[in-house]
């Protein structure tokens, strides 16, 4: 924890001295280089200037989804919202994607982001970069309360859901191998084959699994802890001065206790991961 908030704070200032180093460069008068006036005008590389594409998911409640009017919200929404409108930029379009196609269209500069609870692992760090953490839960199986499922071997020979190109289709490929996984494109399609009784169970993200059943009377019924793979938001390769901005905007959110504020409202009693909040709330 301490190493982290050292961290951090050694990353605000280098970017202060940064600016500083500019503003003395711009002072000595002269006409910038060309590429350093592009570079002022798109600072971060974006597909449109002074807009941030975002790919993201239309159905992953709490952390991002489409309200009744068809405006993109939730945890992660909102926090990027909020880092964005932190480097400057208040125009952010969020359009919804399958999830197994989200890192390929940040990769390939289709959008700028993804945001999407999005788990950052080595894997993906092949084809992305990613800012710091600001997420990190578990992965849930849920089912219906007399599904008779409570731990692992209970899936056996059972059928169970899994969104294309999510970790939790990874973590089932490798550890509950005597389960038939059925792929599917979204969580909603997921949800649906449990309620109609074409699967099992279904296996996502805890929060969303949590609102999930609420709705439809499931369960909880096997929670797999995340921690090593903390949701980041994903950006094309190579573009450190994107990154670091994400990142000193993020580390601001948390530390202004911006980012509690905004896990409290949608993930209401849920436990509290100590390392995003302001340094002060941590304990030593
Ligand atoms: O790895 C977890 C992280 O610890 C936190 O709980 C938020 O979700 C995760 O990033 C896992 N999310 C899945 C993934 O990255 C599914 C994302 C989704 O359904 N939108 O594949």
């Amino acid at each position: 924890m301490k190493f982290r908030t050292t961290f951090r704070r050694t990353a605000v200032v280098t970017v202060a001295a940064t600016a500083a180093l500019a503003l003395a460069a711009c002072s000595g008068g002269g006409a910038a280089p060309e590429t350093e006036a592009a570079a002022d005008d798109n600072p971060y590389g974006l597909i449109t200037p002074g807009q941030i594409r975002v790919a993201s998911l239309g159905d992953a409640r709490p952390y991002t989804f489409t309200d009744e009017s068809g405006e993109f919200t939730g945890f992660d929404v909102e926090l990027f919202t909020d880092v964005a409108e932190r480097i400057g930029i208040d125009d952010v379009v969020f359009t919804g994607q399958d999830f197994s196609g989200l890192l390929a269209a940040v990769a390939n500069g289709q959008f700028d982001v993804g945001v999407a609870a999005i788990g950052i692992t080595e894997e993906r760090q092949q084809t992305v970069d990613f800012s710091d953490g600001y997420l990190a839960g578990y992965l849930t199986v849920m089912a219906s309360p007399d599904a008779g499922i409570s731990d692992v071997e209970d899936l056996a020979g059972m059928r169970l859901g899994v969104v294309q190109g999510t970790l939790q289709e990874a973590y089932a490929v490798e550890h509950f191998t005597d389960t038939e996984l059925v792929r599917f494109p979204d969580n909603n399609t997921a949800i649906s084959g449990v309620n109609s009784g074409s699967i099992n169970a279904t296996f996502l993200d805890y929060e969303a699994a949590k609102v999930y059943a609420e709705q439809y009377g499931l369960v909880n019924s096997i929670d797999i802890p995340s921690f090593d793979a903390p949701a980041g938001f994903a950006i094309a390769k190579d573009n450190p001065a994107f990154q670091d901005a994400l990142n000193e905007a993020l580390a601001a959110a948390m530390e202004d206790g911006t980012w509690k504020e905004l896990y409290e409202e949608w993930f209401p009693g849920s436990p509290m991961p100590e390392q995003y909040l302001p340094s002060g709330e941590q304990s030593e």
